[in-house]
């Protein structure tokens, strides 16, 4: 038996934590099992590479530091959760995945395709995720809805160009591969983004049917 990996991305304040919860309980309205996980995270171990990664420090971080780590923890992240998960033949929803290196790491950072390909193919084998989707807003409406929850992360803290070159990534990836991806307009209100994904769900519900 194999489950169902999803994942949902996008950039700061696109609403993915919260949409990730309204479609889980979708799912499991349809009966399907449904195990919701994030990235960076997902373990005890995984979780406190997350702190690494996202708490400011008076050390800069360097790039190839972000990405080993963000691979480190998706490691963990495989073997303790999203590989026995699907295995049993859930549906992993997972918030954030190794797009979100390619919008981070290689679009806001700067680092090549290549070299996140050669980690990727590493830590995930054949392992990609079956349907991912991209919840997109223009740059400057999610960093408002971002700073409207307070204190800023080390991410947070970086300028409107770092996050320009995100969104583009994800669109890029996105339009590169078109089975894979959906993208959802999520500047619109919340009741409209989740109407729209009310629509996918007939298809979202095939896919986990097999
Ligand atoms: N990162 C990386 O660099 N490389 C990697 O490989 C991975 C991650 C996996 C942590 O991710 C950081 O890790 C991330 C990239 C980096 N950068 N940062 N920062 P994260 O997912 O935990 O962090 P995040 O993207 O900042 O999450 P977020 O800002 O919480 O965004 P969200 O989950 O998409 O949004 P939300 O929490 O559901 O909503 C944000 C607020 O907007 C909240 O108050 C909502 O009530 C509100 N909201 C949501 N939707 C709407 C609509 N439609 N209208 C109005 N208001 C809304």
């Amino acid at each position: 038996m194999s489950g169902l990996f999803i994942t949902l991305e996008g950039p700061e304040g696109a609403g993915k934590s919260t949409n990730r919860e309204f479609l889980a309980e979708r799912l499991r309205a349809q009966g399907i099992e449904v195990l919701l996980t994030r990235e960076p995270g997902g373990t005890p171990l995984a979780e406190r590479i997350r702190e690494l990664l996202l708490t400011p420090s008076d050390e800069p971080m360097a790039a190839d530091t972000e990405l080993l780590l963000v691979f480190a923890a998706r490691a963990q992240h495989l073997t303790q959760v999203i590989r026995p998960a699907l295995a049993r033949g859930c549906v992993v929803l997972c918030d954030r995945f190794t797009d979100a290196t390619y919008a981070y790491q290689g679009g806001g950072r700067g680092l090549s395709q290549a070299r996140i390909a050669v980690l990727e193919n590493f830590v995930q084998g054949d392992l990609r995720p079956d349907l991912t989707l991209v919840f997109d807003l223009p740059v400057e409406v999610g960093l408002a809805r971002a700073a409207a929850r307070g204190r800023l992360d080390r991410f947070e803290q970086e300028g409107r160009g770092f996050f320009e070159a995100v969104r583009q990534t994800y669109l890029r990836r996105a339009s590169e591969e078109p089975r894979r991806y959906r993208i959802l307009n999520a500047a619109q209100s919340l009741s409209q983004v989740q109407q729209d994904l009310d629509a996918m769900l007939g298809h979202i519900v095939e896919l986990c049917r097999g």
